[in-house]
């Protein structure tokens, strides 16, 4: 299955590596061909090249757009070498055999992500360079395909140890990354189409195409495989695109975890200091301050037990003193926008602790879609970018919240959002005092954050839980008049809920009857 390469094509936009692979192949005495840019390129260098133009007998024209569409070409890369009829077409219309290809396309998405406008991204539509790419790779069986810079070093290797040749190992191994890449290629282009010409709705068919960036030790638990998967283009002041100082590689529930933090704290992004601790991809405390140490001291203090071994999220870039708290916990993750001197000091003593330094933090109301399976198919809906304003909430009870009940009900219901359902937050002076998470009846998860909240005051030594006197926010209505009870008895005075349950006006007349302010926002936060 060694196959001698006499003649090459070469036409790539990403140039990198190619005159050194040009140098190696010429050395094993390939003939080289290739198109206008990259043979510019090969002669630049001291390369001999042939025009691409030569072997058709056509110029490139129509702005490159017919460069290397030609039988002379794909006769050439498609021919059944061993076909007698083919080899007699072959002579018949002058097509010589090329043995190799080397094509990377136009940058697609590169162009799409740099905002060019519509003309440009189309022009950047390659047609020619897929064509060659599935012509070889479709007879690898002869052709050797190459569509990754990465592997020119795997081919010169190749023929520098067998005199020139390639084996079919290595070409169907090239072939299956060839039709990866033109798969992926034309993925991105169905995508942009899907978005810019059909907007807001979600496309027809689901066209995912990523990278595996990385193998993960293991999955959510140690038997199962896992994998970070990227796609091109896009993602900074994110979790899977940050930058990691010190530690060992993130785990699966690492990446799970960082990305449910950030997300919470990205809704705090314009806010003061504020720091997000979470555990098993839920909030165990979320604080405001006006320092960041004071925002991470007031975020533990929620849910100290909890927050062992949690992960830790600021807003702010981290600060000396706020580090060298954070490492008198143990946190296995902490993620920030940036982070000065003192603080990589101070993480650098902590040999386990990873840092993640994202830059900017993702706009929260950014649009995207979300992609889950289930059992036989996909669940795929828009990104959860609802929020309210405190002109768009309902006052529903006589009693209208104070000025201090209204940061914390909306801090509350913030933070209810990012918590899986049943969501119950007490909020109380920028900061959660008692969060219930993933029960499946309201009531209990009211109870719970209750429960939690008189826990955390005995173990911080305060006199009374700071459920009194709070706001608590419920990620949907309230289906009874029980669970809102529940929250009156551990102290609430004042409630955020979405209201529209056919028993509102039960649940408004008790909260009138308690003495309660309460609001509707009219959009429910479910999270699963
Ligand atoms: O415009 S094309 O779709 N038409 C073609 O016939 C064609 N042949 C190669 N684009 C075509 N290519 C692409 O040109 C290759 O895929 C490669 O990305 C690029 C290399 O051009 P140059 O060598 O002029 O820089």
């Amino acid at each position: 299955t060694d196959l001698p390469i006499r003649r090459a094509l070469l036409s790539v936009s990403d140039k990198t590596g190619i005159v050194d692979l040009g140098r190696a192949l010429a050395r094993h005495g390939v003939e080289l061909v290739s198109t206008g840019g990259t043979a510019a390129a090969l002669r630049d260098a001291g390369l001999d090249v042939r025009d691409i133009s030569d072997l058709t007998g056509f110029p490139e024209m129509m702005d490159g757009r017919v460069k290397t569409l030609h039988p002379v070409v794909h006769g050439g890369l498609l021919a059944v070498r061993d076909d007698a009829a083919h080899a007699a077409a072959a002579a018949a219309h002058g097509i010589g055999m090329i043995d190799l290809v080397v094509v990377n396309l136009y940058p697609f998405e590169a162009t799409v992500a740099k905002g060019a406008d519509r003309d440009t991204v189309i022009e950047n539509i390659d047609i020619g360079g897929p064509s060659m790419v599935r012509s070889a790779a479709k007879n690898h069986a002869y052709v050797a395909i190459v569509t990754d810079p990465a592997d020119y070093q795997a081919l010169v290797d190749a023929l520098d140890a067998t005199g020139g040749s390639t084996d079919l190992v290595l070409r169907k191994r090239l072939a299956a990354k060839a039709f990866a890449a033109t798969a992926a290629y034309d993925a991105a282009i169905a995508r942009w189409f899907a978005h810019v010409d059909q907007g807001e709705r979600l496309p027809q068919r689901l066209l995912l195409s990523a990278e595996k960036a990385g193998e993960l030790r293991y999955g959510e638990n140690p038997h199962q495989m896992a994998a970070l998967y990227l796609p091109s283009g896009g993602g900074r002041g994110s979790v899977a695109h940050a930058r990691q100082v010190g530690g060992k590689a993130l785990s699966y529930n690492n990446y799970n975890d960082a990305d449910a933090a950030l997300e919470l704290l990205s809704e705090f992004r314009d806010a003061d200091s504020t720091a997000v601790i979470v555990k098993h991809a839920n909030p165990c405390g979320v604080a405001t301050a006006s320092t960041l140490l004071d925002a991470y001291e007031a975020a533990r203090a929620c849910d100290s037990v909890s927050a062992f071994g949690g992960i830790i999220a600021v807003n702010r870039p981290l600060d000396g003193v706020t580090a060298q708290a954070i490492t008198q916990l143990f946190a296995e993750v902490v993620v920030a926008p940036d982070a000065d001197d003192d603080a990589l000091a101070a993480f650098a003593a902590k040999k386990n602790l990873r840092l993640l330094l994202t830059g900017e933090i993702a706009d929260p109301a950014r649009r995207g879609v979300q992609v889950r399976s289930i059992a036989g198919g996909y669940l795929v809906q828009s990104r959860d970018f609802g929020r309210v304003t405190e002109g768009e909430l309902k006052l529903v009870t006589k009693r209208a919240p104070s000025a201090d009940e209204m940061r914390d009900l909306l801090f509350a219901w913030t933070v209810a959002k990012h918590v899986k359902s049943n969501a119950i937050v007490y909020a109380k002076d920028g900061a959660t005092a008692g969060i219930g998470a993933g029960q499946m009846n309201r009531l209990e998860s009211a109870r719970i954050a209750a429960w939690k909240a008189k826990d955390a005051a005995e173990k911080a030594g305060w006199d009374r839980p700071r459920t009194i006197g709070s706001a608590v926010a419920s990620d949907a209505f309230f289906p009874f008049a029980d669970g809102l009870l529940a929250a009156v008895e551990a102290g609430a005075t004042s409630v955020i809920q979405p209201g529209g349950s056919i028993r509102d006006d039960e649940v408004i007349a008790a909260a009138d009857e308690a003495g309660l302010a309460m609001v509707f926002t009219g959009q429910r936060h479910f999270r699963h």
